[in-house]
């Protein structure tokens, strides 16, 4: 069975909890793949956690994924929902007032929605390493993986605030790149398609790391899928 077959299979024998705890992959991207963020009306929606809360134990922990997910990316999914309808609604009416604030809005809760969504799949419970085109680009484009690793690490742990460390592929450049992502959207580059993201809020980790950010960071290390990234690095290239 190959591994998508498996997954439909998981996913109509009741999902991640028949998933082996071994299961290097946990992915949710579709058969486009794009990560399916809206329904047919074009309504955003949440896909389900691709695993049990509890299966990124030590690193992450229940609590905490299940706080995150439910309320913080959970929340950000609903409030774009609401910036679309009242952008909408003025629109409709001809009143331009508040256009803008929403779609101010819109660019932060949107983008929060688009991040956790490919920042749950990007995490996996078996410790793991880039191989093949991921590996060859990323050398081509940092000199190697544990360069990578030190320069993703270190600009996750020094954003401003809240924010996200990126890695993302830019089609102009045909080159792997970083971003220091504050808040949900700000510090981009336009056309980078995010294959890794790395969620540096406080609620991401706060109630086991309290303000230790740092040991976060480099823990996420043991339980990032590389598979998954790989697999983003490969759609995001047909763009170029
Ligand atoms: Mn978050």
């Amino acid at each position: 069975m190959n591994r998508k077959s498996f997954l439909q299979n998981a996913a109509i024998l009741g999902g991640a909890s028949i998933l082996p705890a071994d299961s290097l992959f946990a992915q949710n991207i579709g058969d486009n793949g794009i990560d399916k963020l809206t329904d047919a009306n074009g309504l955003f929606i949440q896909q389900p956690l691709p695993y049990a809360n509890n299966f990124l134990e030590p690193y992450m922990d229940e609590e905490t994924m299940h706080l995150h997910y439910t309320f913080h990316h959970g929340g950000a999914m609903k409030a774009a929902n609401k910036d679309m309808e009242m952008i909408r609604k003025a629109m409709d009416t001809n009143s331009f007032d508040t256009v803008d604030y929403y779609t101010k809005k819109l660019a932060y809760h949107f983008s929060s929605h688009v991040l956790h969504s490919i920042f749950w799949t990007n995490l996996t419970n078996k410790k793991n390493t880039p191989t093949g085109t991921l590996l060859t680009d990323i050398e081509k484009s940092f000199g190697s993986f544990d360069k990578l690793k030190a320069y993703i690490a270190q600009t996750s742990k020094n954003v401003d605030g809240a924010g996200w460390g990126i890695l993302g592929y830019q089609p102009y450049s045909n080159r792997l790149t970083i971003l220091q992502c504050e808040n949900h959207e700000k510090l981009t580059q336009w056309g980078v398609v995010p294959i890794l993201v790395v969620d540096v809020w406080e609620h991401a980790y706060y109630l086991k790391y309290k303000n230790k950010r740092s040991d976060f960071v480099d823990a996420l290390f043991n339980i990032i899928n590389w598979d998954n990234v790989a697999e983003r690095l490969e759609t995001a290239k047909k763009l170029r």
